[in-house]
């Protein structure tokens, strides 16, 4: 079995390094994205080290359920709720997934266009 390997997700987890932590409990943590896209651009992420979508098991349901009403609490927060927003999930390399720690992004604050570009003909 592989073991997967800590991301800096972790340490900003446990609060070993600093981060605009927004929210914390027992299955997810919540920080603004150091490099944001939109006005509101924050990382809902479970606490537990899950690499990505494709390594969630049924033991992670609880973590993943909560991250959603987790993101509809931050999204009030915000004062997005009302215009609404986007939660996205990369995963792996067709993903464009950069950090191996799952991770929702709640994107919003502003018009965020159609959702993916579409190949050129
Ligand atoms: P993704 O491409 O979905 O893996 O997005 C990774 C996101 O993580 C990216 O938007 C930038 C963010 N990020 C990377 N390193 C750090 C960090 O050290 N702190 C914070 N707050 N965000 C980070």
């Amino acid at each position: 079995m592989n073991v997967a390997e800590e991301t800096i997700f972790s340490k900003i987890i446990r609060r070993e390094i600093p981060s605009e932590m927004l929210y914390q409990d027992e299955l997810v943590s919540v920080f603004r994205d150091i490099n944001p896209v939109a006005p509101t651009h924050v990382l809902i992420v479970p606490n537990k080290l899950i690499p990505t979508v494709d390594d969630i098991e049924a033991e992670d349901e609880a973590a993943m359920g909560r991250m959603l009403s987790v993101a509809k609490k931050i999204a009030r927060e915000e004062g997005i709720s009302e215009d609404g927003y986007r939660l996205i999930i990369n995963c792996k390399e067709h993903g464009n997934q950069e950090v191996m720690h799952i991770h929702m992004h709640l994107v919003g604050g502003r018009p965020l266009g159609g959702m993916l570009k579409r190949e050129s003909s």
